[in-house]
């Protein structure tokens, strides 16, 4: 039985990493004097590096021509970051994508849970989720960051937390994401998840996925189901549409683990 809706936030709820993270994190590089700009396909290759603070860290120990910062440097940089970002949701410059709040809404009227794994920063969540109502926040009952968890995605520790929080078991959970990463985190918490690849993360394998849509549509702009039951449908992702996945699924044994 279908209990609970789990979301990731960054490129699912929103193209966030398109419309506010990649260009944020240039703007803080600027503003702090640094000669360091990630253009488009950089940063497509930095996301497999989950969390900002580690993208950044990661990147400063891969670039031979950039300054060695400090710990605490970069947890400023990032700090700064995250303050051009939510000023940037603020104005209504990111994004939200089709079908998100639709399918959130039907859910909380059917009485189903809801919860938020994902592996960004606290305030990003609360700006993005305030932006669309100031209401919206307090309909999640459990919001996992990446500050809460040891391991971020593809770890499964977020969505293990969601589960354990909401009280429900993987098999009574659908979650909501974008990477390969995202699906790996997911699947090792035993969660069947549906993917809408993001701007970035096209050409990602999503081997494994309970459905993978080009979003989760409206009723006047249809998603196109790019892989697994239905392939090449157009259709809403909707509460039914979900349980009839569920029942149609096949026992999935090449679920990606995670070390
Ligand atoms: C999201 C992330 C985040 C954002 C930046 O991953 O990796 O790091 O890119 O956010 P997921 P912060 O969607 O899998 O949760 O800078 O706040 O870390």
């Amino acid at each position: 039985m279908l209990k609970a809706l789990i979301f990731d936030l960054d490129g699912t709820m929103a193209e966030t990493e398109r419309d506010g993270h990649r260009l944020a994190f240039n703007r803080a590089f600027a503003e702090a004097g640094l000669d360091i700009e990630w253009d488009e396909e950089t940063y497509s290759r930095l996301l497999w590096v989950s969390g900002g603070k580690e993208r950044i860290g990661y990147f400063l120990r891969n670039c031979p021509t950039c300054p060695k910062l400090l710990d605490s440097q970069i947890a400023s940089l990032h700090r700064r970051k995250t303050e051009i970002y939510t000023q940037m949701v603020a104005r209504g410059e990111v994004v939200w994508r089709p079908g998100v709040l639709r399918l959130i809404h039907e859910a909380r009227r059917a009485g189903l849970l809801l919860g938020i794994a994902t592996t960004t920063t606290p305030d990003n969540i609360v700006a993005l989720l305030e932006n669309v109502d100031p209401s919206l926040p307090s309909w999640f009952i459990v919001v996992v960051s990446g500050e809460m968890v040891k391991r971020k995605k593809p770890a499964p520790d977020a969505y293990l937390r969601v589960l354990q929080g909401l009280g429900v078991e993987p098999g009574e959970a659908v979650a909501f994401e974008d990477t390969q990463n995202g699906l790996m985190a997911a699947q090792a918490a035993g969660i069947a998840t549906v993917i809408t690849p993001s701007y970035y993360s096209k050409e990602h394998d999503f081997s494994g996925a309970l459905a993978v849509v080009d979003h989760l549509g409206e009723p006047d702009n249809p998603a196109v189901v790019l892989q697994g039951h239905q392939a090449g449908e157009s259709l809403v992702v909707n509460l039914d549409r979900l349980r009839s996945w569920l029942s149609v699924r096949i026992n999935n044994t090449d679920r990606p683990s995670y070390r």
